[in-house]
């Protein structure tokens, strides 16, 4: 099997902010191929059947799992196919919310935490939207930052980001993701998707400032896994189950890695071009030498076809790799993306297609 990349997303969110079930519902949507012709599963058997029963059975008895597992973080070793071509090893890490409690910096899950942010191409800041029913102000900021542990996912972050810019290496890409965000509903009832945006927008900036940064590609996504009306419900009515929004964070933190990469392959592609022309005109001039013998002229000739050769399987790559950046932004929708400081106008991006964010709360 040829070797395919590796694509790391670490969730960071404190205990019952909603991180295991996003995964599970994000998981069935994609493992369903709802994702314009993107499909995921797990390279670990048990694990996907796991995942699959669970969200079954909250969709047919409305029962959420124990949180057992909150015990210890967990790898899911997923892996990304583009149709039927495997594409990414798609690594999700959902880490114990303790970790986030302690400074201690010998404690083994902080230890295995930075580790696991040093190889994260993406970062998902879970907040719940249980602490968002009320305007972000300067009076109630302190209380949010500490019940969400924001403050904390920020600190590990900014470290992390500091880390790597005296290495020269790239920030990861940051996903805002507001968990259950039905319990928006009254708040904004009866108003106009782009208010939503407008004031969640402000209340993020209020709250996680990094997404805000320099240098720094970030989503606002607000997910929701149905109408359950209450933040920790065990048991809810099976039939209010509606997952909404639940691939697009995916598809957000797949199209700033292929962003990266496209512009890689779009400078090797000059390069071998450059290459392929030096060879051609090598060739050519040896060609009209007087004096050739046969050996060195089928040595120009295969450093040209080589060249050539090389050429076509970049330009091949990306021609793919550009498809499938078109692919995943259709996918997007109007959520607000901020880059380098800016948020970028999502009211007036798209209007029309997909159903993202259209009935968020
Ligand atoms: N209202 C609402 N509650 C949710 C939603 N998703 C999850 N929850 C609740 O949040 C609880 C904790 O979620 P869990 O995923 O276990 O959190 P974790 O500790 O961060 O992994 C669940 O048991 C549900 O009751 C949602 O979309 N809306
Ligand atoms: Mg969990």
């Amino acid at each position: 099997m040829t070797e395919i990349p590796d694509l790391k997303v670490a969730l960071l969110g404190t205990t019952n902010s909603g991180k295991s079930s996003y995964l599970q519902g994000m998981y069935a949507t994609l493992a369903a191929g709802l994702m314009n012709g993107f499909f995921l599963y797990c390279r670990d058997r048990k694990l996907d059947l796991q995942l699959l029963a669970e969200w079954e059975e909250l969709n047919t008895n409305g029962t959420f799992p124990e949180t057992t597992r909150e015990g210890a973080s967990f790898e899911y070793p997923f892996v990304l196919n583009a149709g039927i071509d495997p594409w990414l090893n798609f690594d999700m890490l959902d880490y114990r919310g303790g970790a986030l409690l302690t400074s201690d910096d010998e404690d083994p899950d902080v230890i295995r935490m930075r580790a696991q942010l040093r190889a994260a191409h993406s970062v998902y800041a879970v907040i719940s939207c249980e602490h968002l029913t009320k305007r972000i102000t300067p009076e109630n900021r302190a209380q949010v930052l500490m019940s969400t542990k924001i403050a904390a996912i920020s600190t590990h972050l900014q470290r992390e980001i500091g880390r790597r810019r005296a290495e020269g290496a790239k920030p990861p890409s940051v996903v805002v993701l507001l968990t259950k965000a039905d319990l928006l509903r009254p708040r904004f009832q009866g108003q106009p998707g782009d208010v939503l945006f407008k004031e969640i927008v402000e209340d993020v900036r209020l709250l996680f400032p990094l997404a805000f940064q320099k240098h720094i590609s970030a989503m606002i996504c607000p997910v929701r896994l149905g109408y359950f009306g209450t933040a920790d419900a065990r048991q809810v009515q099976a039939p209010s189950v509606a997952p909404n929004n639940l691939m697009q964070p995916i598809a957000f933190t797949l199209l700033h890695r292929l962003g990266v990469a496209n512009a890689e392959t779009a400078r090797a592609v000059e390069q071998a071009q450059r290459t392929f022309t030096q060879a051609e005109q090598a060739e050519k001039s040896y060609g009209a030498k007087f004096f050739r013998t046969v050996a060195k002229e089928d040595a120009f000739a295969a450093a040209t076809r080589a060249a050539a050769a090389k050429l076509a399987v970049l330009r091949e790559q990306l021609a793919v790799d550009t498809s499938r950046y078109q692919d995943l932004g259709e996918q997007i929708g109007h959520l607000p993306l901020i880059q380098d400081g800016t948020v970028l106008d999502f009211a007036s991006s798209s209007s029309s297609s997909s159903s993202s964010s259209a009935d968020v709360q």
